[in-house]
């Protein structure tokens, strides 16, 4: 998993704050810890002979795992303690996370409380885009790594003013279809978004995120009349992976089947 694409042995350079706040860079005790053994013992053993290496690999892979599965368990009690409903934004970068979030926060919020989590490696961008629907929102930046885990997740929430029971609690992840596949968040329901224009042979290629998603949105339909996307083909490989998936086709831009989207937000309140 991580270890192999490398960004399991970061840890020291996240930082998690609001916009318009100052960058802390001192790790937070809850996710220094859940990567120390990684360090201990990863970088250690960088140089040994492979196989050993590799065995080694699978250990601390499982260690970091069933660290983060830990705190994912704290914090799904912590939503539950809250009453929030909470989904995890999983995609390919630019498939349009965080402009479907601006949308439907816009739309929705006379009558929805909505908080938001962004995920990236640098930059405030979506915390500021997501700041001015006048939401509140923090922002991890997880540095070189490529996933939220369940303990930055952890210390982004306690950065949330959360000032009445119920809502939405949004966490878009990092863009990236492989590693946030395998960290459970403490998330109610994980949403794959992908786009169009990215080929129909995703879910295929990609299949651990579309077997650990319980919605997939395809955006962008918009765009359908100028592209060769064969979108009942896509629906089919996704299925192939995952039988129980749902599929909603919208477009963030012209707004069609936006309303499919709001009554699944709604029935998970039911
Ligand atoms: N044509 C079209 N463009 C869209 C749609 N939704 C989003 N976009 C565009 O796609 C680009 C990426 O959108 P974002 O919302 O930033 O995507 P994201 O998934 O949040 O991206 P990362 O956070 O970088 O992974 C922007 O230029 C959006 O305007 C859509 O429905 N149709
Ligand atoms: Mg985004």
């Amino acid at each position: 998993m991580c270890d192999t694409c490398g960004c399991g042995q970061e840890g020291g350079n996240v930082t998690i704050r609001k916009p318009g706040s100052e960058p802390d860079e001192t790790p937070n005790s809850h996710h220094g810890h859940s990567h120390e053994h990684n360090h201990t013992h990863d970088n250690h053993h960088h140089h040994e002979d492979h196989h050993h290496h590799h065995g080694r690999e699978i250990i601390v892979e499982q260690d970091v795992l069933q660290k983060n599965n830990l705190f994912a368990e704290r914090n799904r009690g912590y939503f539950e303690a809250k009453n929030l409903i909470v989904l995890n934004l999983v995609s390919s970068p630019g498939s349009g996370k965080t402009s479907l979030l601006e949308k439907t926060i816009m739309e929705l919020k006379s009558r929805e409380k909505f908080y938001v989590i962004e995920g990236d490696q640098q930059t405030m961008n979506d915390a500021e885009r997501i700041s001015s629907t006048g939401s509140q929102v923090v922002q991890i930046n997880t540095g070189q790594g490529c996933h939220l885990d369940s303990s930055m997740v952890r210390d982004a929430f306690d950065q949330l003013d959360i000032d009445q029971e119920g809502g939405f609690l949004m966490i878009e992840n990092v863009g990236n279809l492989v590693c946030p596949a395998l960290f459970d968040l403490g998330e109610s329901k994980r949403v794959v978004v992908m786009s169009v224009t990215e080929g129909e042979d995703k879910p295929v290629k990609y299949p651990t995120m579309f077997q650990s998603a319980d919605l997939c949105i395809i955006n962008k339909t918009d765009l359908l009349p100028y592209l060769d996307f064969d979108l009942p083909k896509a629906i089919q490989y996704a299925q192939q992976v995952n039988p129980k998936l749902e599929f909603i086709e919208l477009s963030v831009r012209s707004g069609e089947n936006m309303e499919k989207w709001y009554s699944w937000l709604a029935d998970l309140k039911a």
